[in-house]
């Protein structure tokens, strides 16, 4: 089960240093951390909340395709990101609505405003879906994951996918120590609705067995982390399966690890809580490309969890 998560979440609520960040929100954060997750144990899905296990697939298949646009996740009924292009759009010349400025907090703490707010997120959510111009312009989180994943742009002028690269190199040389993605492109940050917070990773062959270990340099450990662990392992699980490799271990390195003060209460009361038997995971054997995956093509089994605990997102 989940022990390495429920320590780092103790380790924070005991040890963490209060620190402020661009939110505004203040966390209780510590600086480098590692945990290991055996995937041969069980698919890491924690058990001692409910974590939407449909919401990381579509996220994931989404990165898989290399695409940057909300649509895809609206349509999958995938609201985690939308509170980042909804910021682009508000902070736009092109809207003229009620002032959204620093939404995410004020709709916290201002009942009207919320009212008003989720209007307009609304609003936002179905020009997405039905006006190609704007989903263009004010739907696309810009030069995100999935283009990095995808379609690298190098100085040279070519277009690289690091994700293909990885495939193929580890059937062809999988002691290699280069099959790694990056995501961190410093020449196009300034086009991104949010700078990757999991940056790269990397994965090792041994024994027949798939291995990951994901870098991340900022991590909501509350909201974030179930969904990058879980997604992480994942993906693990699909190359191992174009590859006909087996899982082996997930590892996790995080830099600014940080529990948000208003996800204080919550994780205490999920330190309450007997974990559970991890699920296992079941791909649809009939496809051999990742690239060809779809939800329907990924079945969680076994999977009983605690109830879901709510908690605000800090954008
Ligand atoms: N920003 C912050 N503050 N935290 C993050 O985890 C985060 N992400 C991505 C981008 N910016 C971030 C988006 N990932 C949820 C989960 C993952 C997210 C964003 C939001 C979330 O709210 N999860 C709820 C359920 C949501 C739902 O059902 O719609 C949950 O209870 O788990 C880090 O990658």
């Amino acid at each position: 089960p989940e022990y390495a998560y429920l320590d780092l979440m103790k380790h924070l609520l005991d040890h963490g240093i209060q620190k402020g960040d661009r939110t505004g929100t203040g966390t209780l954060s510590t600086f480098g951390y590692q945990m290991r997750f055996n995937l041969q144990e069980g698919f890491p899905l924690l058990t001692t909340k409910r974590v939407p296990m449909k919401l990381i697939a579509s996220e994931l298949l989404w990165f898989l395709k290399g695409d940057t646009k909300l649509r895809y996740l609206l349509e999958n009924n995938n609201h985690i990101w939308d509170e980042w292009g909804f910021k682009k759009w508000v902070e736009s010349p092109d809207y003229d609505g009620v002032d959204m400025t620093d939404f995410g907090r004020r709709s916290l703490v201002d009942e009207a405003f919320n009212e008003e707010y989720q209007l307009e997120l609304k609003h936002y959510q179905e020009l997405v879906l039905t006006d190609d111009a704007f989903s263009d312009t004010y739907g696309d989180l810009g030069n995100v994951y999935g283009k990095q994943w995808r379609f690298w742009e190098g100085a040279d002028g070519e277009v690289y996918d690091q994700i293909q690269y990885i495939i193929d190199e580890i059937k062809r040389n999988p002691d290699s120590r280069r099959l790694l993605c990056n995501a961190w492109n410093i020449s196009e940050l300034h086009t991104q609705a949010l700078p990757p917070c999991h940056y790269s990773f990397q994965f090792y062959v041994v024994d027949g067995k798939l291995s990951c270990l994901f870098n991340m340099r900022s991590n909501d450990v509350f909201l974030g982390l179930p969904f990058n662990i879980a997604s992480y392992a994942l993906l693990t699980h699909l190359i191992a399966h174009e590859c006909g490799l087996e899982v082996g271990e997930l590892v996790y390195s995080g830099a600014d690890v940080h529990l948000y003060s208003n996800h204080v209460e919550q994780a205490r009361k999920q330190l309450t809580r007997e974990p559970r038997a991890f699920p296992t995971i079941r791909l649809n054997q009939e496809k051999t490309s990742i690239f060809d995956f779809e939800l329907d093509d990924i079945e969680l089994i076994g999977y009983d969890p605690h109830p879901g605990i709510k908690a605000p997102v800090a954008v």
